[in-house]
């Protein structure tokens, strides 16, 4: 890349310029059925038939198909009765809706939702805070007030966060022992992908699932089957209700919604609530200390300012919050991949 911008060719500008073209693409893809569409026929498809399945103009997407082709998402052969498209082996596994490594919702929620915010990013530098009024004309005051403003796009909230952990789900849970703990409370936990994941790594513990009475009606009802025991629901609001006793709580993702005061209330609380020997496992997207990257946290962090009151944070501010609680014994493990783990002890 280097030598080709000295020769005046800023190979590094025209890919960041072109880079919400290939985000609205792959989205676009997705949100029309194109893979799964491709999945289901089991054999590669003309863009003719493609469109005609799914209701869209040839012209279109033939042009929708050829820029998934340079995009590695589709792969193309010339046959006789021309161009035939079929998935690669990653759209197959993470941008189908059926499969148990999807990524659709989450696009979705990217598309439909992240998008639009960031239409509004430059104010929300200039002013510091977020932009659900101008975007969706309702308070920011209250980000999940905003986030969850319909149950349509609550659920979408939902389904979305839940599909990363089919991805990292895994290495969070498994970066620290989590064994000799039984009693879990998952604060914020949703639609309760990780609380699965945890019971099916930690087959002896137990897995409550706290979240806002309308989040929980609709995990239970969507989300999360009753044969699934080890699983319970506590319907609250962690701010301004009791949080019950446990060994273990989970934060995934809540702390970075929230500015250090918000965090510092909250990790009191749980705390207070937390037996001895007990702690708290925060699961997030660590930045390095010089926040010089990893840049995905980085823009994951200009994403909380548009969408939320937080921010991402390094390994050392979590370790400060968690020691104005009263935590101590503070553990960090970097997964390599979206999200880390911090660990804090009673
Ligand atoms: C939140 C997480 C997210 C609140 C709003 C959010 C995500 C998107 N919007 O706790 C997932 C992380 N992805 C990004 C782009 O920030």
């Amino acid at each position: 890349m280097g030598s080709t911008e000295d020769l005046g060719y800023p190979q590094i500008i025209v890919q960041y310029s072109n880079g919400f073209l290939v985000s609205k693409v792959m989205f676009t893809a997705c949100e029309l059925g194109v893979f799964d569409l491709l999945l289901e026929s089991g054999k590669p498809l003309s863009s003719d038939t493609i469109a005609a399945h799914l209701g869209a103009s040839t012209m279109g997407m033939k042009r929708l198909l050829d820029a998934c082709v340079g995009l590695r998402l589709l792969a193309v052969e010339m046959t006789q009765e021309g161009a035939l498209y079929r998935n690669t082996e990653i759209s197959d596994v993470y941008l189908t809706k059926s499969s148990p490594k999807s990524q659709y919702h989450i696009m979705m929620y990217y598309s439909n939702t992240v998008y639009l915010c960031w239409q509004y990013l430059a104010d929300a530098v200039r002013e510091g805070r977020n932009q659900y009024e101008k975007v969706f004309g309702v308070s920011s005051k209250d980000p999940f007030g905003a986030m969850y403003r319909s149950d349509e796009e609550m659920l979408k909230f939902m389904a979305g966060q839940n599909s990363v952990w089919s991805i990292c789900g895994r290495d969070v849970l498994a970066a620290f022992d989590l064994s000799p703990f039984t009693q879990i409370y998952d604060l914020g936990g949703g639609g309760g992908a990780l609380a699965q994941e945890y019971v099916s790594l930690y087959p002896n513990s137990t897995v409550t699932i706290y979240d806002l009475p309308k989040v929980v009606q609709v995990a239970k009802e969507q989300f999360v089957s009753p044969e699934e025991s080890q699983i319970t629901f506590h319907e609250g609001d962690f701010f301004n209700d009791s949080i019950p006793e446990a060994e273990l709580y989970i934060l995934s993702k809540i702390l970075h919604d929230w500015d250090d005061d918000k965090c510092k209330q909250l990790l009191a609380k749980v705390y207070k609530a937390c037996k001895p020997g007990g702690g708290v496992l925060l699961v997030e997207s660590l930045l390095y200390e010089d926040k010089s990257g990893p840049v995905e946290t980085q823009l994951y962090s200009m994403n909380m300012l548009v969408q939320t009151e937080g921010k991402e944070r390094t390994a050392a501010e979590y370790s400060k919050l968690l020691e104005a609680a009263g935590f101590g014994v503070i553990q960090v493990k970097r997964t390599g991949k979206l999200y880390d783990a911090v660990l804090g002890r009673k």
